[in-house]
């Protein structure tokens, strides 16, 4: 194949949700056919922040959900990383599947060892239910803040999960808006569990990244030794839009250069609740040099900092 040819992420890309399940009218699947990137990924590459949505007929959606995907399964994931050249995936809970890990908990055990995932779970979870998921691959639980995609958890409910899961060696994920940091902020240093925070806290980029939103973002990455950012969804940040992202690349470069050891990369597929575009998820990955400029960078945010977080913690 050729460096430029595109491959179909057959059978799946029709964009329909299967078993009881009607995609939303509105919703946007993801790219049938990618384009191969000229950025060569570093051997060993995680994809840090990915989704599976079903297939619906084996793994149904959650009743709570708050929108209703087109089915994006294993198979295709799996396709995506060949074609990128990435060497492993972290998966993380959609909210289209609520606290029923499933789908991941399916993908996890079919990877041969090459993806992990990030859970879902209630205050009733049982410790031999974080057992069996430790054992499936899961590293981690979300935490989600964003109102559109869930409902509120009571933080004190929240805090009695995280130290039930830190000395599993595992951290928490969080997902938040950026104009919701200012409250979230001393609950988050307070937390009891290393935290990964999703998508640089969702910054608003038409802001300076010297101005006082971002600002407390970085602020927040110093008072923690253990807190990541994941450096992903220029395409859902950016409002200048595709192709190249260019408003979302001083936030990100900022991260990248200033906490090089502690910054993650993920392709995001299948985008979930995108209505202006859907990426080329090629595009996407010839990105990365632009906020990692150096070999060294690219490095700690593609291979070594995913590796320390997600495949040295316990057996
Ligand atoms: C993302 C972003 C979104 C959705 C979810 O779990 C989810 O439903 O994470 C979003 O809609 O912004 O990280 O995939």
């Amino acid at each position: 194949m050729s460096p430029q040819a595109a491959a179909p992420l057959a059978p799946y890309a029709s964009g329909a949700a299967s078993g009881p399940f009607m995609m939303d009218p509105d919703w946007l699947c993801y790219c049938p056919s990618p384009s191969r990137p000229q950025f060569r990924l570093p051997a060993g590459a995680v994809d840090a922040h990915c989704h599976v949505f079903g297939p619906g007929a084996l793994f149904p959606y959650a009743p709570e959900r708050k929108y209703t995907p087109c089915d994006a399964p294993k198979s295709a994931l799996w396709q995506l990383r060949d074609h990128l050249g990435f060497a492993r995936n972290v998966i993380v809970q959609a909210t289209c599947h609520g606290a029923d890990n499933r789908a991941v908990v399916d993908a996890l055990q079919s990877s041969g060892g090459r993806a992990r995932g990030v859970a879902t779970v209630r205050a009733e979870v049982s410790d031999g239910e974080l057992q069996a998921l430790h054992e499936a691959g899961i590293r981690g639980v979300r935490f989600n803040f964003v109102k559109r995609l869930v409902d509120v958890t009571p933080r004190d409910v929240l805090e009695r999960i995280a130290r039930r899961i830190a000395p599993m060696g595992w951290h928490v994920v969080i997902y938040f808006e950026a104009a919701d940091l200012a409250d979230l902020f001393g609950f988050l240093v307070a937390l009891p569990a290393p935290l990964v925070i999703d998508h640089m806290g969702r910054p608003d980029v038409s802001k300076p990244v010297d101005g006082p939103e971002f600002s407390l973002f970085t602020k927040l990455m110093g008072e923690r030794a253990d807190l990541w950012c994941k450096v992903t969804c220029p395409e859902r940040l950016s409002k200048s839009g595709p192709p190249g992202y260019e408003d979302v690349v001083p936030f990100a470069r900022r991260i990248v250069e200033k906490f090089p050891d502690r910054v993650l990369w993920g392709t995001d597929w299948p985008h979930p609740n995108l209505k202006g575009h859907m990426p080329d998820d090629g595009k996407l990955v010839d990105f990365i040099p632009r906020i990692a400029p150096t070999v060294e960078l690219q490095r700690g945010l593609l291979v070594d900092n995913p590796m320390k977080l997600y495949w040295e913690n316990p057996e």
